[in-house]
This record gives structure tokens, sequence and C-alpha cells, in this order.
């Protein structure tokens, strides 16, 4: 990852030193304390975070964990990863796996180990029981309701590092450890317009700005959020369906939520209603409190598709974590703008974006550019 963009997003990498010197097996943990990591251990931390994001892998509520139980000589004992809410945790998947060869190994895991009972048992206790010598992890755990393992397991004698690839471990789990340390979901406003930034034709046609190239990759960013947010005045005039579908149109086996924010009632014809996902009405112009209920159903990345008086409402009040335009080489000189009032009057009040990445989708007459940019500050 560049540097352009290495930790952008809230809450990423605040207290690392960055640019300082490291000696090829040490790192600084966030704490600012230098811990030994052997070359093993390293390169088994890579692998768990390759395990952790083993694709088709369910996205929230739960995180991406991978781990790896290695032989004190260095030799991989046993991985496992987490497949799920209700599947057994990176850690758990990894002790079954090696059976009685888990004894005096070192885990490395990709986040702290959970010290609670949730849908399953305490990692902390199936570690010590089985007999883990060490355990080397990259992020703390964010979640009041599991943290509390490092301690857990140097009570039990259990000698304990962390920190390392710390940075990469938030990365996978960007959105959740957002989510978690802001207690509420992080959101990814998505929008397309033409080059004079128009979402929609005078006329209110709005049918086809984005290229297919550019339609099929925001299915591709829909897939890894976990609620799909629109207000209901797009619902009445739009009527969008809002499912995640794959490159042939067939809609994904596992759907985000659909959600609805507003007091418009909503005719029970509207395709959002239909039975290919879930869907939930959010009766209320707020959002912070949109955003409360929809992390109480324990959600944990928005994707905020419209329209434009929605979107103005989050950026008003500071709630959008993550932009992304899909700007076609079209141009309309009338038409809906792609966001609402933000009530400024002046050059000097204009709300200004870090562009984080800039991709150029499909070719010829079906090129889209796409920009995603950060809100100004958090870089
Ligand atoms: C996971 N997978 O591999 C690890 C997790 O609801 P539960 O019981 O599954 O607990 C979820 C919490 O457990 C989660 O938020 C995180 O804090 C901790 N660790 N969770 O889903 C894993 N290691
Ligand atoms: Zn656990």
């Amino acid at each position: 990852m560049g540097s352009s963009t290495r930790g952008w997003f809230p809450g990423a990498d605040v207290r690392r030193a960055t640019g300082t010197p490291r000696v090829a097996t040490d790192q600084w943990t966030e704490a600012g304390a230098m811990t030994d990591f052997s070359a093993a251990e390293e390169a088994a931390m890579r692998r768990a975070l390759e395990l952790a994001s083993t694709p088709g892998v369910p996205l929230g509520p739960n995180p991406r964990v991978g781990c790896v139980l290695l032989a004190p000589g260095g030799a991989t004992v046993a991985e496992g990863f987490h497949r799920g809410a209700g599947s057994p945790h990176a850690e758990a998947a990894a002790l079954m796996a090696a059976g009685d060869r888990a004894r005096g190994t070192t885990a490395v895991v990709t986040l702290e180990p959970c010290d609670h009972t949730g849908r399953t048992g305490p990692c902390t206790r199936a570690l010590v029981e089985a007999g883990v010598a060490r355990v080397v992890f990259a992020q703390p755990d964010p979640n009041p309701v599991a943290a509390g393992g490092e301690q857990a397991l140097r009570d039990a004698g259990v000698d304990v590092a962390f920190g390392l690839l710390e940075h990469e471990a938030r990365v996978v789990n960007r959105a959740w450890t957002f989510a978690l340390e802001h207690q509420r979901p992080f959101v990814t406003w998505k929008f397309a317009s033409t080059l004079d930034g128009r979402s929609a034709a005078a006329d209110g046609t709005s049918r086809w700005i984005s290229s297919l190239p550019a339609r099929t990759d925001t299915h591709r960013l829909r897939a890894q959020c976990d609620v799909m947010l629109v207000g209901s005045n797009t619902v009445a005039v739009d009527d969008p369906e809002l499912t995640v579908r794959d490159e042939d149109d067939q809609p994904l086996p596992h759907q985000p939520l659909r959600a609805v924010m507003g007091l418009r009632e909503l005719d029970s014809d509207r395709r959002i209603l239909d039975d290919q996902a879930e869907t939930v009405q959010l009766r209320t112009r707020d959002p912070h409190q949109a955003l409360q209920s929809l992390h109480g159903r324990d959600r944990r990345h928005v994707f905020l598709e419209g329209g434009p008086t929605l979107a103005a409402v989050f950026l008003e009040a500071g709630l959008v974590d993550e932009v992304v335009c899909y700007v076609a080489p079209m141009l309309l000189g009338a038409g809906r703008s792609a966001v609402a009032e933000l009530g400024i009057t002046t050059i000097a009040d204009a709300r200004q974006l870090c562009i984080t990445d800039v991709t150029t989708l499909g070719a010829g007459d079906q090129a889209n550019v796409r920009i995603t940019l950060a809100p100004e500050g958090d870089r």
C-alpha cells in the first residue's frame, strides 16, 4: 500500500510512530514498545492474514480472523480461520486441526484472542487448555465484550506479544474495527455522476449514467458491505432493488440488509420490498439515529446509495467515512446534482476531500473513472 493511502481511515495507526527505522524481525507495537518477533512468526502472521482474507467468508458482524500454530522450530503445525458468526473462532479452528500437536506451539493470530463466552467459548481458555506456550497477535480486540485476552493469557502463564503487522490486520477488518471503535457503522457514500456532477437529466431520467463495467464494480463493493441504505424518496422515485448481483446479473446467495430511511410511506409494489433480501424501514430523518439502529442490529458497514438529499444529510452530520464516485464521460448541462444543498455559498467553505484512489473501469465508450476519497482530516 502506498504512503498516500496508509492510515487514512479514522482510527487507523493514530498512535504509530511512522518512519521509525526497523530491525528486520523487530516491530514497534502501537504502545511504542519494541518487541522481538522471529522471522518465522512474521511469515506466519502474513499467512494468518491471508487466511483471514479467504474469499467468501461472510463479513459483518464478526471480524475476519486467521491463526497459524508454529512448532518451537518454526514449522507450521496447523492453520485455521473464522468462517462467520456462530462458527468456531480462528484459534479454535486451528486447535481442532492440530489436536495433541498444539502442545508447546506458538499461536500466531491476527486478532487478540477473545476472553468471553459469546456464540462460542473463550479462545483464551481453549489455548491454555491445549498447552499453547506463546501467543503472538496483531491487533488488540476493540470489542469491549470480548477484550481482555492478553491479560488472561499472561495470568495463565502464557508468553504473549502483540503488534506484529497490526496495520495490515486493521486493514483486513477496516469497517469492523471502525464500527467497534466508534460504536457506529462505517459509512461509504457511493454515487454516479456525469462529468458536470449531475446524477439525472432535466426530465429525471438517470438510466444509465454509469457504464456496465462501473455498475459491475458497484456490485463488488456492495458485496463488501452489510447494509444498503437509501432514502424513502429514492425508493418512491427510482424504485431500486438494491440486491447484490454477480457478473451474470444473478443475485448472490448472501445479501446485505436493505434499509430505507425517512418518514415517507412506501408503496407495497416497490422492488425493495421483494423477497430477494431482508429490508428494514428506519422511520427517522436523523442519520445518527439511523446508524445507531443499524449498529444495534450488528451491522458494521453501510453503503449509502442515495439520493442527493440523504447524502447531504450524512455529509452535514460528518457521518461519511469514505466516498466512491463513478464519473461517466458525459455532459448534461442541466439536471439533478449528485448531492443536495450543503449550505455552502462561497468557495472558501467548499467541502474538501482527499483522493485515495483513481481507477479507470472499462474501455472505449464503456470507460468510466472511479474516484475513491476520504473526508479531510482523516489522513
Ligand atoms: C470471531 N472470530 O476468529 C475471533 C473473534 O459472537 P462471538 O462469540 O463469535 O464473538 C465475536 C467476537 O469475538 C468478535 O467481535 C471478536 O471481538 C472476538 N474474536 N471473533 O468472530 C474469531 N477470534
Ligand atoms: Zn475467540
